[in-house]
């Protein structure tokens, strides 16, 4: 196993957070008692290594695996710096065939952000072939896979609000800046009733000045190599951004009620789970 690494720091606007190393990763019990149950994040070194994913994931190889699945359109975003009050319709770019897409980051990883940020992996592509579920998480009932993609990608600070993850990083570093459930009063999230209930309307790659709580947020961060995989627990705001080409798998679960109860996150969390159930019921009604 290799030993713990140390991330280099990060800062973004007038933020800094302490880095924290990767460590080897823990046996599944362990991985259960002292990360799972206490909702404590971690990055865990070379975890994914031998996936031939690793190897393989380059845009021309991902590009050539999806041409024999047709032209398969992909909602893709990107996020500008000098935005300094996060506009989810702005960020949104509308839809673009994978394969361009994907031949646009192999001609040119340096070049403007391109990001699919979660497109549930095509049939015939990953699990059995070039990935499989890590051991650690063999006690839990996993439900879905979900792919991460492009260059330079700056995902929005979002959580989750009924899932633990775990970040797979495929190809490309990434750092992830998180923050947890206690402080997420800090991190000037939309409104608890509103569709962006889970999301922070700073941006996190701008100027954060008009938001002075967030620089008083504490967290930390992590910085993921090719094999590296990071637990984000529930209700963990989280802050992923990728340099040049990246390629992550993220696995999902279902956390324990008291996992829940003891979550700082919860109540925001029903508040916004409850709106979203509403505005679907009343579209639904309005057809
Ligand atoms: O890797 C990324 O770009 C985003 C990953 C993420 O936000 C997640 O797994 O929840």
């Amino acid at each position: 196993m290799r030993s713990a690494r140390r991330p280099t720091p990060s800062h973004g606007g007038n933020i800094t957070l302490a880095p924290e190393p990767a460590i080897p990763a823990p046996g599944s019990a362990e991985f259960t008692r002292d990360y799972v149950r206490a909702n404590r994040p971690a990055a865990f070194a070379s975890l994914v290594k031998d996936w031939p994913a690793v190897r393989r994931w380059t845009p021309a190889y991902l590009a050539d695996l999806t041409a024999r699945l047709g032209d398969i359109q992909v909602p893709y975003r990107s996020t500008p710096e000098h935005m300094a009050r996060m506009d989810l319709s702005r960020i949104q770019q509308g839809r673009m065939s994978l394969g361009a897409l994907l031949m646009a980051c192999a001609d040119d990883p340096g070049g403007e952000e391109l990001y699919v940020p979660g497109m549930a992996l095509p049939e015939g592509v990953g699990p059995g072939i070039d990935i499989e579920k890590p051991s650690l998480l063999v006690p839990f009932q996993t439900f879905g896979t979900t792919i991460f993609l492009g260059r330079n990608t700056r995902c929005i600070g979002h959580f989750h609000p009924m899932a633990h993850a775990l970040l797979c990083q495929v190809q490309g570093t990434k750092k992830v800046w998180m923050f947890p459930p206690s402080e997420l009063n800090r991190l000037h999230l939309f409104p608890a009733w509103s569709q962006g209930f889970f999301q922070s309307e700073a941006n996190f790659y701008g100027d954060l000045a008009p938001f002075p709580q967030v620089a008083r947020a504490k967290g930390q961060m992590y910085e993921l190599h090719p094999g590296d995989a990071l637990f984000i627990p529930m209700h963990w705001l989280h802050v992923p951004e990728g340099t040049g080409w990246t390629t992550a798998v993220t696995y999902w679960w279902r956390p324990e009620l008291g996992e829940w109860l003891r979550s700082a996150g919860s109540l925001r969390a029903l508040v916004g789970i409850g709106g979203e159930f509403v505005r679907r019921g009343l579209a639904r009604r309005a057809q």
